[in-house]
């Protein structure tokens, strides 16, 4: 069936669901991602042209050769870089993980590797590990930390899948690629900043079977408790990825995450200012969640170091519902109410929490659901019992006659 499906497309293998080394991560639900490279340099620009689509994609977009794309990172000095302040942000915004690029496809790597100089600590005027900073800082503020990795791509690496304008793809070894390069990189990563709670590898293409079983073997000898993604290929991930921005119609009986951007981009794109409003991003987090997902939300850095304002706005906002919120989102499962375009349902036991995107008008909730014996707002601290009636299997809640929140406001039916 569906769930199924979902599980082997998107990488989750096949007894993953019943692993308790999930159940931070079940219970988290939101997390931030960080993209983060030399790319927000040029910014979606290159020569004086405007370089279409997402802005950590411009190496390859442009093909623009390794000798001329190398030189930024003498440039590269982003001394407005907090790792304290990326590190409360999220926690403003309720995130419980966050998940950074080591190395994204241009194969610039954002920590010190001893395998190339092409790594910012060497090869940047910089000269720090910013993701030494921010293991530091997540261990401190207690936050999860992961690492995005990209293990086959790399436009940079002579022996990496993808760079065919620099290099004859049918010379490539990408098994030696693989093998003295991805691994050792791997275990620098799992070894050198403390725990890492994920890894989060991307865009698996031709890597065969052995290949990400043997990275996945790596993963466990190192740091048996972090989960890698199902990116890994070959379904042999922790958890099930699904595409980016993409949510599903239905809930899924997987444990599956939706990467997404805040505005179009991953990487920082000076031009990009289609940001989702703080409603919309507040019900995709719902959506999600009301199906069984986590929702892994992205942040594009200048090459200044900055997070732009109008994420970090949003990204307030967003915790400023939580705060008020969480509960009904933080360690839920599918509610039983599914398939309606103005409302969401999460549970816990004895409780299911509804989400109202739209108030009906005079406020009263009719659906076709559970036997609540009970309902009050979960921004009333003091619970006070909102009316509630059974009538031909349809149970109705006269709630006040405006939304208590414009944006979603929950109700909690208590059952027993
Ligand atoms: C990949 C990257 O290529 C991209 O730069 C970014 O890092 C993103 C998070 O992941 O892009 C993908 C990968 C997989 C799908 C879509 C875009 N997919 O499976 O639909």
């Amino acid at each position: 069936m569906q769930d199924e499906a979902i599980r082997k497309e998107r990488g989750q293998r096949a007894n993953a669901r019943q692993d308790p080394r999930l159940d931070w991560w079940r219970e988290a639900k939101f997390g931030m991602f960080i993209h983060w490279g030399l790319y927000a340099i040029p910014a979606g620009e290159w020569n004086g042209q405007k370089i279409p689509g997402i802005g950590e994609w411009i190496m390859y977009r442009a093909r623009i050769p390794v000798a001329e794309y190398e030189p930024l990172a003498k440039q590269f000095n982003p001394v407005k870089f907090n790792a304290a302040e990326w590190v409360s942000l999220a926690k403003k915004a309720g995130q419980k993980y966050l998940v950074i690029t080591s190395k994204h496809h241009d194969g610039f790597c954002m920590y010190k590797s001893d395998l190339t100089d092409y790594n910012i600590v060497d090869a940047t005027p910089f000269g720090r590990d910013p993701l030494k900073e921010l293991a530091v800082e997540c261990q401190k503020q207690g936050l999860k930390l992961g690492f995005y990795y990209s293990q086959t791509q790399d436009w940079h690496h002579p022996d990496g899948d993808g760079n065919d304008w620099d290099y004859d793809e049918a010379q490539k070894d990408f098994a030696g690629y693989i093998e003295n390069y991805v691994k050792p990189q791997v275990r620098e990563l799992l070894t050198n900043y403390g725990p890492i709670a994920i890894i989060w590898f991307d865009t698996p293409k031709g890597i065969t079977v052995e290949q990400s079983q043997a990275l996945l073997d790596l993963c466990r000898e190192l740091q048996p408790d972090c989960l890698v993604c199902g990116r890994l290929g070959n379904t042999l991930g922790d958890y099930a990825s699904a595409g980016d921005n993409k949510i599903p119609q239905m809930a899924v009986e997987a444990d599956w995450e939706t990467p997404a951007t805040i505005n179009d981009t991953w990487g920082f794109k000076t031009d990009d200012h289609n940001w989702k409003s703080p409603p919309e991003l507040i019900h995709k987090l719902v959506d999600i969640v009301s199906k069984g997902g986590n929702y892994l939300l992205n942040v594009g850095p200048t090459a200044e170091g900055i997070i732009p304002q109008p994420s970090v706005e949003r990204l307030l906002a967003i915790g400023d519902w939580l705060k008020v919120n969480g509960e009904a989102v933080y360690g839920t499962k599918p509610g039983p109410i599914q398939g309606l375009a103005w409302c969401r349902s999460t549970a816990r036991p004895g409780k299911v929490y509804l989400h109202i995107f739209d108030w009906p008008q005079g406020g009263e909730i009719k659906l076709s659901g559970p036997q609540a014996t009970g309902a009050y707002l979960l921004s009333d601290a003091s619970r006070t019992p909102l009316p509630i009636k059974s009538q031909s299997g349809k149970v109705i809640i006269k709630g006040p006659s405006e939304a208590p929140d414009a944006i979603n406001t929950v109700i909690v039916l208590t059952l027993d």
